[in-house]
């Protein structure tokens, strides 16, 4: 073994990478990676030692996020910047103790002397890494379910510094939220009990609610509420830019950029969403969506001919047939080896993406891929907005079930199971849906009940929030007790990390009975797996007759 990580859907036999990802990463990456999250929790140590001392520094929170963000399937594949990002986590950490140790002993009159982990004071010589990452990585940890509880915080915080780091950079941040990263990260240096364990994966699930009700705030407070929009699938005869990843504010600089340029902007994968705030409909050169999810990108990207974006994941390596690396630029918390990197704001100006720009006017226009129009924006405004229409429409028997798909897409042929399920529910059945996942049935036509798509897409994972505000305010309009009485299930698909903070979400929501699929995660070991069916009554997905006859009884 030169390597372990099970963060991910795809992980290796559903039990863990440990010479190369089936993502593709390196080994170097993946104990690179171990040595980040291994400094992080050291930062958290003395921070959350610091907590009372007035001496935290917001940066050092944002910090954490952004270095948790970068950590995740799909975003960063360049060591150079693990190993840049680890000196500046080493140095933070450093600057944080040494701050608290004078706070300390100004209080206390004397020096500091308790006892600290080794991540806290790791002195970062990154010669032997590998050694080193693999003695503190994930399999650090020998008892099973300890780790499966340390990993299942680890990797849902992973999520929710994601949705943390988007709402910063609109200039909404939440002290809390990042108390939160240093408290749960300094708790997996602990030897906790098993109920306090899983007491803070619970509180997890209450700040992934608080950071996605944050994010929703800065999105639709910045850009406007989403609209119910068409979205165009064919392209025009200009040179191009496609932009992907979820990054709301590198798309307003790259629109603003290139209007009157000659260059027309198309989003890919999770960008789609993009189309339904009001801030972006006004630029007449932002075409529409081009190609599918992620995992289709080495195809999709080769055809689209122009420049291409990259604002975080999902960035999947490059085939050796592929050739437009030279036209791949990555930004934020992405990055790839040998591919321009457009640097971050400064001083809050813009970012600079003349370099896209001017790459992209070389390029002939896209291949056309397809032509037509698909239809979003059922974010929680615009569902509430047709409450009326959907209460009369449930009352009536008209919608007999919701069936919540959100989530995301993946490679492995498994993954039919969701376009199947969509195909098979009956024609009173409608699909609320958010994130990549919905690129398995969103372009199916699967018809209207009065009016109301039978798909409704909110938009990003990073919009699941949507989903949540929408059920409680059915339960608000049917006058129920509990979320669960209402008529909705959770057919959910997960891939990467914010889907774990989603899930986290949802049970500290008291949603239960969620399936969770294709398959289960590796990090969940049989008895931490049976806390949460015995609790939550969470379950894997069946086959796909069984699944919409269950659902469609209710259960
Ligand atoms: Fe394996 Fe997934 Fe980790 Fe990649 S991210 S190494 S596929 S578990
Ligand atoms: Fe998709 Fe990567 Fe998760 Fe944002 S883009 S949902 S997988």
């Amino acid at each position: 073994m030169s390597m372990f990580c099970f963060q991910c859907q795809e992980t290796a036999k559903n039990s863990g990478c440990t010479v190369r990802g089936v993502c593709g990463k390196p080994e170097s990456t993946a104990n690179l990676q171990d040595l980040l999250i291994y400094v992080l929790k050291g930062i958290a140590v003395w921070g959350k030692k610091a907590e009372n001392l007035g001496v935290l520094d917001k940066s050092d929170g944002l910090f954490i996020a952004q270095g948790l963000f970068a950590t995740i399937t799909n975003a960063n594949w360049d060591d150079d910047r693990f190993v840049g990002l680890i000196g500046e986590a080493i140095k933070r950490r450093d600057d944080l103790r040494a701050r608290f140790e004078a706070a300390y002993k100004e209080k206390e009159g004397r020096s500091f002397d308790g006892s600290v982990p080794d991540c806290a004071t790791w002195d970062g010589s990154i010669s032997e890494y590998a050694d080193k990452a693999l003695s503190v990585g994930v399999l650090a940890t020998e008892n099973e379910d300890v780790r499966s509880l340390r990993e299942l915080l680890v990797i849902g915080l992973k999520g929710i510094a994601a949705y943390g780091d988007h709402a910063a950079v609109l200039g909404y941040e939440d002290p809390k939220i990042y108390g939160f990263f240093m408290e749960a990260l300094d708790s997996t240096t602990k030897d906790l009990s098993v109920d306090e364990m899983v007491a803070m994966v619970m509180k997890a699930g209450d700040f992934a609610v608080q950071t996605m009700a944050l994010l929703d705030r800065a999105n639709t407070e910045t850009y406007g509420k989403p609209e119910i929009t068409e979205v165009e699938l064919g392209v025009r005869n200009n040179p191009a830019i496609l932009i992907s990843g979820h990054d709301l504010r590198d798309m307003e600089d790259l629109l603003k950029q290139t209007e009157g340029t000659g260059v027309d902007v198309y989003t890919h994968g999770e960008m789609l969403p993009a189309h339904y705030y009001p801030a972006f409909k006004k630029y007449d050169h932002f075409v529409g969506n081009y190609g599918n999810s992620w995992w289709l990108q080495n195809d999709e990207f080769e055809a689209f001919n122009g420049a291409i974006l990259m604002t975080t994941n999902c960035l999947v390596p490059l085939k050796s047939k592929n050739t437009y690396k030279d036209r791949l630029f990555t930004t934020g918390m992405t990055g790839y080896p040998g591919v321009v990197h457009i640097p971050d704001r400064e001083d809050g100006k813009p970012k600079d993406f003349s370099a896209v720009i001017e790459k992209a006017k070389s390029c002939p226009a896209p291949t056309e891929l397809e032509t037509g129009k698909i239809v979003g924006g059922f974010a929680h405004d615009q569902v509430m907005a047709l409450a009326d229409k959907i209460v009369e429409a449930v009352k009536s028997g008209a919608i007999k079930r919701f069936v919540v798909m959100a989530g995301c897409d993946g490679r492995h042929k498994t993954r039919d199971y969701y376009k199947e399920v969509a195909e098979a529910l009956p024609k009173d059945a409608v699909i609320l849906t958010a994130g990549c996942a919905k690129y398995r049935y969103n372009k199916l036509n699967l018809g209207d009940i009065g009016g109301i798509p039978r798909v409704l897409d909110a938009g990003q994972c990073n919009d699941s929030y949507s989903l949540a505000v929408i059920a409680l305010k059915l339960k608000e309009a049917f006058g129920l007790e509990d979320i669960n009485e209402l008529p909705i299930s959770y057919d959910i698909a997960w891939y990467e990390q914010k889907a774990v903070a989603v899930l986290l979400a949802l049970l500290f929501l008291g949603v239960k009975d969620i399936r969770l699929g294709p398959t289960l995660p590796a990090f969940l070991s049989p008895n931490v797996a049976k806390v949460l069916v015995d609790n939550f009554g969470i379950r894997g997905i069946g086959t796909v007759e069984e699944d919409v006859a269950a659902i469609m009884a209710g259960r």
